[in-house]
């Protein structure tokens, strides 16, 4: 007799598939399961409560924290790789699990780079690669002597933990510098000086690389910030210069192969009014400036980063139309009374064309929620119509003043 158990397993066996675990159950581990699953592998994501957005979505999750060891040591049993949807796992976990044979990737050796601002900085600096000027801020001193030096106001980061504009601060003076280094310090976080930069505009270079060595990368985008945080992404960078176009998709490759990055990684980028790239940070997982390829791009960065961390061949980073914009569905200050699931209704009725990514997050302000991806021909355009569908997906506001109930 033939049961139900002996069709599916002959029909296809799952255990045969990889199983991957990440780290981290936000967004980028959800849009990461969603990839999973048409590959027929498995996501495990290591969480920290049932309604993160990975959780929400992956039957295979362990719930604990990223900083404890035991949990670590339980999500990665028996996982064919091990990933991050954010850098913020102490290394020194990273290495005792290598040293027990998990395949951590990237490799702890690697991912330093992304955790530790004033390594990636000095590592830059020694392969001769353009960084803003910089230095280690053990004492208010040291911040007073940088600012003297470069002018004031001078960034002030947390050399580990900080993301979406958190960890950064900006004094105007010694003593605005003097206050910050004093506050962070009682607080045991260590501080780097970096030089302001003119830029004119951010542009990220996104690249994947296999532990086999293959690497490719996508055209290099925009990228639009509002209150430090990545707001729209425009694909390609418009107007930007064959030659920088070049330089940047060269900078990127060539640093994930001297760092022995595995997976993908975003090399964010200043781009300067005499037309120099500088390197300002680098995220070595599924990064925002790469969410425009979900629907932009023959391969998107989800699924490129899970084929790289399997050392599968990688996929084609081509691009389906001559421009694509992705705008994020920020929280708006006061969630709207309006359902999400009313603005989806209303936005797929004006806006067909928009695809939409929901995240199954809270409404906070500023938070990110979600994203919308436009595709077409004309930047100006397009970005006008994502700009206003993601307004419209977190504030129940058109911006051009349509109603909906006219
Ligand atoms: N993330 C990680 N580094 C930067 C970003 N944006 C993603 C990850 C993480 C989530 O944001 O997916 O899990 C956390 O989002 P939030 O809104 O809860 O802080």
């Amino acid at each position: 007799m033939t049961t139900l158990t002996d069709v599916s397993a002959r029909s296809f066996d799952p255990a045969a598939m990889p199983t991957v675990t990440m780290v981290g159950g936000g967004q980028l581990a959800r849009m990461t399961h969603q990839a999973a699953i048409a590959l027929g592998q498995r996501l495990r994501v290591l969480a920290e409560r049932p309604d993160d957005p990975a959780a929400q979505v992956s039957p295979d999750v362990v719930f604990g924290s990223h900083t404890d060891p035991v949990a670590l040591r339980r999500a990665a049993v028996g996982s064919h790789a091990l990933t991050f949807d954010h850098e913020h796992v102490p290394t020194e976990h990273l290495e005792a699990l290598v040293a027990e044979g998990v395949n951590v990737q990237p490799p702890p050796s690697a991912l330093r780079y992304a955790q530790d601002k004033l390594a990636m900085r000095t590592r830059l600096s020694e392969l001769g690669l353009p960084v803003p000027a910089f230095t280690a801020v053990e004492t208010a001193a040291d911040a007073e002597r940088f600012g003297a030096e470069h002018g004031w106001p001078v960034v002030l980061k947390a050399i580990r933990g900080g993301y979406d504009g958190r960890g950064v601060w900006m004094p105007a003076d010694a003593a605005e510098a003097r206050a910050i280094v004093g506050e962070q310090r009682a607080r045991g976080v260590p501080l780097l000086a970096e030089a302001r930069v003119a830029w004119v505009r951010e542009l990220s270079a996104m690249v994947a690389r296999s532990p086999f060595g293959q690497a490719a990368t996508w055209p290099v985008v925009e990228t639009v910030q509002r209150n430090g945080q990545c707001a729209v992404v425009l694909a390609p960078a418009p107007g930007l210069s064959e030659e920088l176009a070049a330089e940047a998709e060269t900078l990127a490759l060539h640093l994930a192969a001297e760092l022995g990055v595995v997976g993908v990684m975003a090399v964010e980028l200043f781009e300067t009014a005499d037309g120099e790239l500088l390197v300002n940070e680098l995220a070595m997982r599924p990064h925002n400036s790469g969410h425009w390829g979900m629907d932009g791009a023959r391969t998107g960065q989800f699924e490129q980063h899970l084929r790289a961390v399997l050392d599968y061949p990688l996929g084609d980073t081509t691009p389906l139309a001559p421009v694509t914009v992705m705008a994020n569905i920020l929280g708006a200050p006061e969630a709207p009374a309006m359902a999400m699931d009313e603005r989806l209704h209303h936005l797929f009725a004006r806006v067909p064309e928009a695809k939409v990514h929901l995240y199954g997050k809270g409404e906070r302000p500023d938070r990110k929620i979600g994203h919308v991806n436009i595709l077409g021909d004309d930047v100006a355009a397009v970005r006008e119509k994502a700009e206003r569908a993601a307004h419209w997906m977190s504030h129940a506001v058109w911006t051009d003043g349509w109603d909906p109930h006219e």
